[in-house]
């Protein structure tokens, strides 16, 4: 099975701009007349549905911010009444505000098509076994996944995130073969398996669709190699729906974005201009198809860049990079912007794990950048002399990639703390 939905996914470029042009048009005409928070920011531009014509009239619209969400939280952004819908999801407020979003059978249905969509993207077809170890709950990861994987047919084991040992039992006993969870908890399910002296060959594993999280190819490379699979992100946002606004193919070369459901824009976040085809910025996303939360011209925060380039694979929805992180990700030390991704694909490059923490302090007036990083079981040590010696390395490997000084300690396996979920790697105390 090579797509969920051939017409769809591999529709010619003038198709989808057609479908995108008539559905723009409804969806705009939607927000207007349901949504008098998006009404009032049109008027207050002179706008009205009729100044919308197709996408090229797209940058006249507002845009709007996570700050927007925050000032009409619960219900100011709904497009339906409460008694149309028939669910609600959430984000765990972890950088800020608490994000929560509504949607109808008609916008589950959608989100689930995405999802199964990613799912045959990674190799997946109604023979498969699909272990979703995301989160379940408020959180997308958990009931996104699920619902992919049903609508699709395939047999899906709703195990969530914790209780490792029994993750692993049940890809070995009911021969998971997709593994559905953050990149950080599948390392750790990796990094567990070995510690119980479990082979590739033990598990009937062939692919994993991780996501939520920003990851590097580094860490990607080593929990194929761990597990003996491969391994695909995923991406989403609990706004646009969850996981599966965008998603990547075998050819693991930046994540099709469902341009059916979806208009992404590129924007200079300082300028809120739009950037050419290429350039590095902030993804804008316009809603298609959404009834309970449609959301026009929503800037995410998440850095990338968008690619018309053929893809190998036949799909010909547009492709955005993997994500270095977001801007609120970014951290500006002494001056220099700093993403974590980059501290990882150093550690990682020198054979370390992705357990590691930042600790961002300022010590009189000057930001200091002290990395704690684990060593693995293969370059444990306490010989003192060497610890030195491979902290040195670390030292120098930082200043080449950052630019930066930093402090790095390398502490004992183990010893920090593993995530089931999103895992939490920066401690910022200049904000506390
Ligand atoms: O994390 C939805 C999701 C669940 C995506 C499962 C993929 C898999 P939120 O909790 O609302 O939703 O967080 C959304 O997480 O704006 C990005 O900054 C980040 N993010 C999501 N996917 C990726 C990814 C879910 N593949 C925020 N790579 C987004 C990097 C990601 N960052």
């Amino acid at each position: 099975m090579k797509y969920f939905q051939p017409e769809i996914e591999t529709m010619s470029r003038e198709k989808i701009r057609e479908l995108q042009n008539e559905r723009l048009l409804k969806q705009v005409r939607h927000v207007w007349d349901n949504v008098a928070y998006y009404k009032a920011k049109m008027q207050e531009k002179g706008l009205s549905p009729d100044d919308i014509k197709s996408i090229d009239d797209l940058y006249k619209l507002p845009f709007l911010t996570k700050d927007d969400l925050r000032k009409a939280y619960p219900y100011g952004l709904m497009g339906k009444p409460l008694k149309d819908c028939v669910r609600i999801q959430s984000t765990s407020g972890t950088t800020g505000q608490r994000v929560v979003a509504f949607y109808t059978m008609h916008d589950i249905k959608i989100w689930e098509t995405m999802c199964a969509r990613a799912i045959v993207a990674a190799g997946g077809s109604p023979e498969d076994v699909v272990q979703v170890s995301y989160g379940y709950g408020l959180f997308t990861g958990g009931p996104g996944l699920n619902g992919g994987s049903h609508m699709l047919g395939s047999l899906t084991i709703p195990a969530s995130s914790g209780n490792t040992d029994r993750q692993i039992m049940f890809i070995k006993d009911l021969q998971a073969t997709i593994l559905c969870c953050t990149p950080s908890y599948a390392a750790f399910i990796g990094e567990r398996m070995k510690e119980m002296g479990m082979t590739p060959d033990d598990i009937p594993l062939k692919a994993g669709i991780f996501g939520a999280e920003a990851w590097s190819e580094e860490m990607r490379r080593d929990i194929e190699a761990t597990m003996g699979i491969k391994a695909y992100d995923i991406y989403g946002l609990t706004e646009l729906c969850g996981p599966g606004v965008s998603f990547e193919c075998s050819e693991q070369r930046g994540m099709h974005i469902n341009e059916d459901y979806f208009i992404p824009e590129i924007i200079d976040p300082k300028t809120g201009e739009v950037l050419p085809e290429g350039s590095l910025g902030e993804l804008v996303f316009t809603t298609l198809d959404k009834e309970a939360f449609p959301l026009l011209r929503y800037r995410t925060r998440d850095i990338t860049t968008l690619t018309h380039e053929k893809c190998s694979c036949g799909r010909t929805h547009v492709r955005m990079t993997k994500l270095r992180g977001r801007s609120d990700d970014m951290l500006i030390i002494r001056g220099v912007n700093v993403f974590p991704s980059q501290i990882e694909t150093v550690l990682i490059n020198q054979g370390y794990g992705s357990n590691y923490q930042i600790i961002v302090d300022r010590v009189n007036n000057t930001d200091t950048l002290d990395v704690r990083v684990e060593m693995t079981p293969e370059k444990f040590t306490d010989n003192l002399g060497e610890i030195n010696k491979m902290q040195a390395m670390l030292v120098d490997g930082l200043r080449s990639m950052l630019g930066l000084k930093a402090k790095v300690t390398l502490v004992a396996p183990k010893t920090i703390a593993r995530s089931e979920g999103k895992a939490v790697r920066v401690i910022d105390k200049r904000k506390i």
